[in-house]
């Protein structure tokens, strides 16, 4: 069981990071992207949409400040650049949302470092992987994940933060 205080090593270490450290700050939100998606927007607009990373990232910026979370969002192609995040969030994030691209169907490595984390995480995929290769059916992630929101194009970032700071409030809903 994960995705919220009750499960927890130590829930009043984890609630503090919900609550961002008494209320001073923010809560974290870690939004993390795999390999390629530095191409959303420029390239399969067919699958993917028009909307740049750059643009996810501003939407989250937004939606993140409505929420009152602080949004630190980061893409790589490098499997290690990820799993560095995934460990710093375990210090400093109350949340993770992640959409892991190709990695979602081969990364155990991935799946590892997101069972360290003991706040809630979303899975995002932009596209309904269901509806494409069989290949792309199965997901390391989705086993660790407290949602995944799939085929709901890139609003399926800004749901999985109204998600996330839903499971922040009330760990239980
Ligand atoms: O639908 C998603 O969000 C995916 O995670 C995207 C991955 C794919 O491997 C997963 O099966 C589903 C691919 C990301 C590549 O992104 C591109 C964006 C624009 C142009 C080319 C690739």
């Amino acid at each position: 069981m994960r995705g919220g205080a009750g499960h927890v090593k130590d829930p009043l270490e984890w609630r503090q990071r919900a609550q961002g450290r008494g209320n001073r700050v923010n809560p974290i939100v870690v939004v993390l992207n795999g390999p390629n998606l530095n191409l959303l927007g420029k390239r399969e607009p067919e699958i993917y949409g028009r909307e740049t990373l750059a643009d996810v990232e501003a939407d989250c910026g937004r939606v993140g400040k409505e929420l009152e979370l602080s949004i630190e969002f980061h893409q790589s192609n490098r499997e290690y650049e990820l799993i560095d995040w995934i460990h710093g969030a375990r210090e400093r994030a109350a949340g993770i949302v992640i959409n892991p691209a190709a990695f979602t169907h081969t990364s155990v490595a991935i799946l590892d470092a997101l069972n360290t984390f003991e706040g809630p995480i979303i899975e995002v995929h932009i596209s309904n992987v269901h509806k494409r290769e069989p290949f792309r059916h199965h997901s390391y992630v989705s086993g660790v994940a407290s949602g995944i929101i799939v085929g709901c194009g890139t609003q399926g970032y800004t749901l999985a933060l109204r998600r996330i700071a839903k499971l922040i409030k009330a760990p239980k809903q």
